[in-house]
């Protein structure tokens, strides 16, 4: 079934599926690069940029689905868009399903090689980003930090932002703006040749 908030077009993504729980994961061993990110932080905005058209919808309301999206790149690995956190309006029982379902997927999901973390540039570094990366930590896996809406800030304070950040929380981070259509490549190539390249080549049935 496809979800309201995504268009199927031609172009480099291809939406899959959705998924609210483990029965629904895809069965192959395709690698997958998580993406995840507090609601409204321009995760849309960046499946679009892949893209280069609109497959994701943007919004300026926090979207209240909790499911995973599949998309796969070019087939050669998948994206998979993870709810959104942070929202005002949630409540403990919502988000402790949220939890559930992002560790479950985190922790357990055999095709992940990591997690593409998308923030604000302008946003502080918070405890609910800290936690994401800690899950990765646990299993050994990495995790990159996309610092969207760059052109909210100037170039300097742009860079300035990401070096302190990248200081901090010792992981590689990308500036990323969809307005002006910058940053996606980056991010890809890092991806691609850090994690997907690498990955282990499915075993062959004897
Ligand atoms: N200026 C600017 N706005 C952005 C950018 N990315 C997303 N937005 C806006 O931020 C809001 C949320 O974006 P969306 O992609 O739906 O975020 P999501 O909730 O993380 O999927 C929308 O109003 C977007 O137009 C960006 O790079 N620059
Ligand atoms: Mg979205």
């Amino acid at each position: 079934m496809m979800p309201e908030n995504v268009k199927q077009k031609p172009g480099r993504l291809k939406f899959i599926k959705s998924a609210a729980d483990l029965s629904g994961w895809p069965m192959d061993s395709l690698p997958e690069v998580a993406l995840a990110g507090r609601s409204n932080a321009g995760k849309s905005s960046f499946l679009n940029g892949l893209q280069g058209s609109s497959i994701a919808k943007v919004s300026g309301k926090p979207g209240k689905t909790r499911l995973l999206n599949f998309f796969s790149v070019e087939d050669k690995y998948r994206l998979v868009d993870m709810p959104g956190y942070g929202w005002a309006s949630v409540s403990a029982k919502e988000m402790k399903q949220w939890q559930a379902m992002i560790e479950a997927y985190l922790l357990e999901r055999e095709n992940l090689v990591g997690l593409l973390l998308i923030m604000d540039v302008r946003r502080k570094w918070t405890e609910d980003e800290q936690m994401l990366v800690d899950l990765m930590d646990q299993r050994g896996l990495p995790s990159a930090v996309i610092l969207s809406k760059a052109d909210k800030l100037k170039r300097g304070p742009g860079l300035d932002r990401r070096r302190k950040l990248k200081k901090e929380i010792e992981r590689p981070c990308f500036l990323s703006s969809s307005l002006k259509k910058q940053g996606f490549y980056e991010v890809e190539d890092h991806i691609y040749k850090n994690w997907i390249e690498t990955a282990p080549e499915e075993e062959e049935e004897l």
